[in-house]
């Protein structure tokens, strides 16, 4: 008997270690919440299979069936019927949590529903990486899936390099494929002013041009390309834009920079800076001395007119208003500024901004808006009710979620996707500096060093992509892939897995990049760090 039931014991065992072995496993980012697999069965897509749409949720099945054309190779997108019963299922059903979405596969078709639209997109989404990684075969199973974050961002900065409407579909594109929902637009910096005002033509006329770029680092001797550069959107292009954006269920948070990081809107304005200097569209990296005058009602005048044309064309609740990198030596010299200062009580010039940026906040809360900013907009003192971007590390967003301000976290040192992903540097180009390796960003937990009063504030994280030393998409391509694997984890799937998992994963996402056309970085499949 006991010899029985150590074979018994034996054979379980073994059995346990092949189905273990033999365990089927998706290769998707990010990680569902959820997921059940049969041993075996796969239910295979083709370009002829169906896509029913149960309740008039057409979009998602829409962008699905295009992406589907381009990895059939088919001239004819999938067909989109009301009824029938063989195929892929979508519907909507409301106890489902918001962008949240459940799929079966069985051997009678694929079903997914969506706590929304957006929710039904998701669920396509991770289709989609099912299908293109794995011949069309879906393996049989069940999976549950919502975020952890409602927002999940990416910036681009098209200011320092300005990237046509394509590219930035293209980049919207990568977003949408790895479940992120907001794309932050740095269009205003003072490298370029790169949309269109009408209000104000010169804006575009002479403050999207820069003389030349610098070359290289800047170091001594310093030396510039000698060709003149520029670009900007048109209205018509932010519109057509926005509404691609938003097929894809993406938010887009305009930045309209302010008082800082505003050259070239003072190069076609003068009378936006305290003394009205001619300055040039500037032709350096970094942070300038010339800023708007906050002393000045013109200035406020300007900034609300160019806010309502924005307002036109961005529904986006939250407006991005910058306030970063402002430093004060004009406004110590300007005698609006230091009259406004009496005339409101203000201590300091910090006190100043804290003026201009609450106030900017009225007019966006008057219309029905809400201000988001970089964290410099705690230095002078913030409102209740703004919404803080925490880029200088983590301290500035913990202390204000502890206030009970909402908080995106995107701390430079582990957000910064225009940083090099390697120690070495080799084969990665001229970047701006830093150092953020895939498996650092892995490795992040946003909620670090918080409070579960604080962690409430926090709304979502965000990568960013500067742009001074990126002049292609195929740069910032390449720099946001295979990182952004790594970051929509973050975002979408706090509990993470091991190393190992996301390796295997990654590989095969490599290979999903690689049929939808996006250039990927090598290194983190090398090795290297
Ligand atoms: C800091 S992050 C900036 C940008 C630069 C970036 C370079 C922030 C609010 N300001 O103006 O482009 O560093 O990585």
């Amino acid at each position: 008997m006991k010899q029985l039931s150590r074979i018994a014991f034996v054979a379980l065992t073994m059995i346990l270690m092949i189905s273990e072995l033999y365990a089927r496993e998706l290769n998707v980012v990010p990680e569902p919440a959820y997921v059940d697999l049969e041993a075996e069965g796969d239910y295979l897509v083709t370009e002829k299979t169906r896509i029913i749409v149960v309740d008039e949720m057409w979009n998602p099945a829409e962008r699905f069936a295009e992406d589907m054309m381009a990895h059939f190779g088919s001239e004819r997108p999938m067909r989109l019927t009301k009824h029938g019963n063989k195929g892929i299922k979508v519907r909507t059903d409301s106890c489902i949590a918001a962008e949240g979405y459940e799929m079966t596969v069985s051997c009678d078709g694929i079903l997914i529903i969506g706590g929304d639209e957006a929710g039904v997109y998701y669920g396509l989404q991770t289709l989609r990486q099912i299908l293109v990684t794995n011949e069309g075969r879906v393996p049989y199973g069940f999976i549950a899936d919502e975020p952890s974050f409602s927002y999940r961002g990416a910036h681009l900065d098209v200011a320092r390099h300005f990237f046509s409407v394509e590219d930035v579909k293209t980049y919207i594109d990568i977003l949408a494929a790895h479940k992120l929902n907001r794309l932050h637009w740095h269009l205003t910096d003072d490298q370029g002013w790169r949309i269109e005002i009408k209000a104000y033509p010169e804006l575009t006329e002479l403050g999207s041009m820069r003389k030349e770029t610098l070359v290289g680092h800047g170091l001594e001797p310093k030396w510039w390309d000698g060709t003149p550069y520029g670009g900007y959107y048109t209205q018509e292009e932010i519109r057509d834009v926005v509404k691609y954006a938003a097929e894809r269920y993406i938010t887009i948070i305009p930045e309209i920079e302010m008082p800082g990081h505003a050259q070239a809107a003072l190069h076609a304005l003068p009378w936006l800076g305290c003394n009205e200097q001619k300055v040039e569209v500037w032709t350096m990296w970094g942070v300038t001395p010339e800023v708007m005058c906050a002393g000045k009602e013109t200035t406020y005048t300007f900034l609300e007119n160019v806010l309502k044309e924005v307002i036109e064309l961005f529904p986006s609740e939250l407006i991005h208003i910058g306030g970063d990198e402002c430093p004060k030596d004009r406004w110590k010299e300007c005698e609006h500024c230091q009259a406004m200062m009496k005339a409101q009580g203000l201590e300091n010039e910090e006190q100043l901004q804290g003026y201009l940026v609450a106030r900017i906040e009225q007019f966006l809360i008057k219309n029905g808006r809400r201000m988001i900013g970089w964290d410099e907009i705690l230095d002078g003192g913030v409102t209740e009710t703004a919404t803080v971007m925490s880029w200088r590390g983590i301290k500035g967003g913990i202390y204000a979620a502890e206030r009970g301000n909402d908080v995106v976290m995107t701390p430079m040192k582990l957000c910064y996707l225009n940083f090099y992903q390697t120690e070495s540097r080799e084969g990665e180009g001229l970047q701006i500096g830093g150092h953020i390796p895939f498996e650092m960003i892995y490795a992040w937990d946003p909620y670090e060093g918080m409070s579960d009063e604080a962690k409430r504030h926090i709304i979502g994280v965000q990568c960013n992509m500067w742009s001074e030393y990126l002049k292609s998409m195929d740069w910032v391509e390449v720099m946001l892939l295979p990182r952004l694997g790594a970051m929509c984890e973050v975002q979408w799937a706090v509990d993470r897995r091991d190393e190992s998992t996301i390796r295997r994963k990654m590989e095969s996402m490599r290979k999903f990049y690689e049929a939808c056309g996006w250039r990927c970085a090598p290194y983190y499949f090398d090795g290297r760090k």
